[in-house]
């Protein structure tokens, strides 16, 4: 198969399925993840018809280790190439103060947010190593940076990612592989339906009086980051709406 590869984790929606977008329409074949199967699908088809590539769905949950392992390691030779790996699949759920915060959605972040991205990456980043070049984007978060108000557990998941990417960036730097961490801030996709338990009222207020991120704002900056020339890397790229300084100052 002639053309550059990109495997996209969580390309059902918002961040991921605008990378597939954009990555497709730049020319690469992709892996697209998710957990809605239907989905992936519609993706597949919709991205092959538009753009002369081909695109291979993968459904699994990123946070069972043995079924990352699987679909990933059922993958043909053909698409163990990858050139870009985009580790976005992720959530937060709720918000609340730490002391009355749901173990079970502290779980659910930390497995998806930070195991899930050590399980995608452990898989792909021996093809890297193998070949002397590759990619990987972790998507990170202003909430990285910036600890807010009842944020906690997500926070924690998303500074965990923004020393994941620093560590990937040291041990990989004798395979010639870029990591590059993008910490976006507020963006409107399904993040907030997620975090809020499908309460759209609630989820659509938290972009009110603001114009915040689009995913394809995101996409642009991930393709920008996978453009460069290289002898060029990225290591860590903070972007907020203009409205936004950070995680917590937001002007409405
Ligand atoms: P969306 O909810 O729109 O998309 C999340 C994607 O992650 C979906 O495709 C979903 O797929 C996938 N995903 C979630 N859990 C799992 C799982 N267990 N296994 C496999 N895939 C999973 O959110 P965004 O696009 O906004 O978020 C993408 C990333 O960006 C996340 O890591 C988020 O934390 C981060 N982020 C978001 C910001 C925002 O304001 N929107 C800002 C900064 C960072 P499926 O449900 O089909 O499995
Ligand atoms: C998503 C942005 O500010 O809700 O990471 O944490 S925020």
């Amino acid at each position: 198969m002639q053309g550059k590869i990109a495997l996209i984790t969580g390309a059902t929606a918002g961040f991921g399925e605008a990378c597939a977008t954009a990555f497709a329409a730049a020319g690469y074949h992709l892996v697209i993840t998710g957990r809605r199967e239907e989905r992936l699908r519609e993706l597949q088809q919709q991205l092959e018809q538009a753009h002369a590539v081909k695109v291979k769905p993968l459904v699994f949950d990123v946070r069972n280790r043995k079924a990352t392992e699987q679909a990933l390691g059922s993958l043909e030779e053909h698409w163990r190439q990858v050139d870009v790996l985009i580790n976005n699949a992720g959530l937060a759920l709720d918000l609340s103060p730490v002391d009355e915060g749901d173990p079970d959605d502290w779980d659910t972040m930390l497995d998806t947010n930070v195991k899930g991205l050590l399980y995608v990456s452990r898989a792909v980043m021996p093809w890297m190593k193998a070949r002397k070049q590759g990619q990987i984007v972790n998507i990170g978060s202003t909430a990285a940076k910036t600890v807010y108000a009842k944020g906690n557990v997500y926070c924690a998941s998303k500074a965990a990612v923004d020393a994941l990417t620093q560590g990937m960036r040291i041990d990989l730097l004798p395979w010639n592989i870029k990591v590059t961490a993008i910490h976006p801030g507020a963006a409107e996709t399904e993040f907030s339906l997620v975090r809020f338990k499908g309460d759209e009222a609630r989820a659509k207020d938290v972009y009110k009086g603001f114009t915040p991120l689009s995913a394809k704002d995101v996409a642009d900056v991930a393709l920008y980051c996978c453009s460069l020339p290289p002898h060029v890397c990225i290591n860590d790229l903070v972007l907020t709406p203009t409205a936004q300084a950070n995680a917590y100052y937001i002007q409405r």
